[in-house]
């Protein structure tokens, strides 16, 4: 058994290692500087407590990105010198963001041990590659993200960290090669257990959806299907459900060899960076030919996904409120009824309906899918989502893009179980639409204007506050902008107060409430690695049946027009148009 020592190296802090919404992601080249990762990590050690970190067992893997490989064995080598007892390493390094959570609560490790948290390296759905993104984050023994105590912790140590703790003569590990390696230290034995990255993901799948309906789905002539991985991590997984478990067709996986700069793409499942995808299901310009009946998209990281009928695109937020109406019918893992919903706040309202027409509990909570896990450990949600192409269930504790895939197509082999030898296909786009009529439609839409300039963000921002303190004003400007527009009722910042454990997150977004229930909400990225990017959500409620099946960019035409005006969006931020438009 190799041994290794300790050694001890002095640093100093680094500038910028706040943790956003979901982890700490900058440019490759920044991580890449002496000791940025470094700190980083020992900051992430000593947050969690010698107590915690001596012995435990940890998972590190990720989407693959470019630098994941390096950053890997330098978080073996210094898990080692902090005490780890067990590093597991998905093969190649390679685990999704809901297979490393299914990992830290399902899996036992081939000694009997259990996992008890995760480093996951990615940036999700920002770009890979030398110069591009690459990202860290910490998730905990329950599976989820560490919560803003934790993040708020490491944030500080990474303010004051004089010294890191790393065994520099550790050589290096084959992560690609399954099996476990060993080592002495001073402290005593410490391993490497390299495992497949699907296995336990894909068992955990296969307990809570009927495999059997959704095969008969996928191979019947009727139904045709195509999965778009975007180079990311996804890939793994698709080849091994899809196609070997469910009978897809290898030729409908498009994709799905994960790369480290994700074929140059931007790894973000949405209208316009899934540009194949969208091609395929008939919504490009240059789309040919008969699309297939369902197609599908994820992220860097799997977590996120994009869901299409043919020529039909689903938003995420109609998206959440479907899987939760149709659930407990489609889905096994969910046949004793959900125990409540929850969406992050700036999510359409389409989920509150099927909530109260349900009597379903329903929670509000702050954009990021760390204020979900409190609910779902207390028992009190089993399917939420986020607006921003984030579906879930308690299953795990991060979103999962594959769960939501395998979920729609429940739904859709539960709808058409006598119509598969016979009859009309209900395509995706029959569904959403009998949900409309049944529930209403929330027109939604989000624009994102990103790189902009930090300050003129803020500035932005501040004056949407300002305005806040006089409604009449507000009203006053907004009749003038626009007089067919409700009133507006209600301005504020969200602020959540976790019904768990008490704890309060404040400045969560800018909020106007209109009179009709429309909503306008602002908010910056907490996701980007360079300058600012300002969210501006737009959302109409609709619920005379004769008026739900308009063009969204029409139907909210109005309020997109007040929303630019009032915030003075070209003004401050010298952009007559946003980078991205869902
Ligand atoms: C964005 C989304 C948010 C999501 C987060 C992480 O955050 O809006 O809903 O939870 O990304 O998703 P922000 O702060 O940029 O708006 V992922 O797939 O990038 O981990
Ligand atoms: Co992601």
């Amino acid at each position: 058994m190799a041994r290794f020592n300790v050694t001890k190296k002095l640093t100093s802090p680094i500038d910028g290692q706040k943790p956003g919404t979901s982890g700490l992601r900058k440019k490759v080249k920044v991580f890449i500087q002496p000791n940025y990762l470094e700190n980083f990590v020992q900051s992430t050690f000593n947050a969690l407590t010698t107590e915690k970190v001596r012995g435990a067992t940890l998972v590190v893997s990720g989407d693959g990105r470019y630098y994941s490989k390096d950053a890997i064995q330098i978080i073996i080598k210094m898990a080692a010198a902090n005490g780890v007892r067990r590093i597991w390493v998905g093969q190649n390094g390679l685990l999704s963001t809901p297979a490393v959570s299914a990992v830290i609560r399902e899996r036992v490790g081939v000694d009997g041990s259990r996992a008890s948290g995760a480093f996951i390296l990615t940036a999700s759905h920002n770009p890979g590659g030398p110069h591009e993104d690459f990202g860290i984050k910490y998730n905990m023994e329950n599976g989820g993200p560490a919560p803003e105590g934790i993040t708020d912790k490491i944030y500080e140590n990474t303010k004051t960290i004089k010294e890191y703790l790393i065994a520099e003569d550790l050589p290096n590990v084959d992560i690609s090669a399954i099996g476990v390696s060993s080592f002495g230290g001073p402290e005593g034995q410490f391993d490497v257990e390299v495992f497949d990255s699907a296995s336990d993901y894909v068992k955990l799948m296969k307990s809570i959806f009927d495999f059997e309906s959704i095969r008969k789905l996928l191979t019947s002539p009727k139904f045709s299907f195509c999965y778009d991985a975007l180079h990311g991590v996804a890939g793994a997984y698709a080849k091994r459900i899809f196609v070997e478990e469910l009978g897809a067709q290898e030729s409908s996986l498009l994709n799905c060899v994960p790369k480290e700069d994700f074929g140059g793409g931007h790894p973000d499942p949405n209208l316009t960076y899934a540009k194949e995808l969208v091609d395929r299901m008939g919504l490009g310009k240059s789309s040919s030919g008969e699309p297939p009946e369902f197609g599908a998209a994820a992220d860097g990281d799997a977590d996120r996904n994009m869901v299409l009928g043919k020529r039909f695109f689903v938003t995420p937020s109609d998206s959440v409120a479907i899987i939760a109406a149709n659930a407990v019918e489609a889905i096994p893992y969910f046949s004793a009824g959900l125990k409540g919903v929850a969406r992050s706040m700036p999510t359409s309202a389409a989920l509150d309906v099927v909530a109260k027409n349900l009597k379903l509990k329903f929670f509000e909570v702050p954009t990021g899918w760390k204020f979900f896990g409190n609910l779902m450990d207390a028992g009190m949600c089993s399917v939420c989502g986020e607006e921003s192409f984030g579906t879930g269930s308690d299953h795990i504790r991060e979103k999962d893009g594959i769960w939501a895939v395998l979920a729609w197509l429940s739904i859709l082999a539960y709808k058409n179980k006598g119509n598969l030898d016979g009859g009309k296909l209900v395509s995706v786009e029959d569904i959403v639409r009998q949900h409309w009529a049944t529930y209403g439609r929330h027109y939604y839409t989000r624009y994102d204007y990103e790189n902009v300039d930090a300050g003129a963000a803020k500035e932005l921002m501040a004056n949407l506050v300002k305005l806040q303190s006089s409604l009449d004003e507000v009203n006053g400007i907004v009749k003038g902008i626009r007089s067919d527009v409700a009133k507006v009722v209600h301005g504020d910042e969200f602020e959540y107060k976790d019904p768990v454990d008490g704890s309060i997150s404040k400045h969560q977004g800018i909020r106007y409430l209109f009179e009709d229930g429309s909503r306008l909400v602002f908010r910056l990225s907490g996701t980007g690695s360079e300058g600012a990017t300002i969210r501006l959500y737009i959302e109409q409620y609709e619920k005379d049946p004769s008026k739900t099946g308009r063009d969204s960019q029409e139907a909210l035409a109005p309020l997109v027009e007040v929303a630019l005006k009032l915030s003075k969006m070209q003004e401050f931020t010298g952009r007559s148009a946003p980078t991205v438009i869902t």
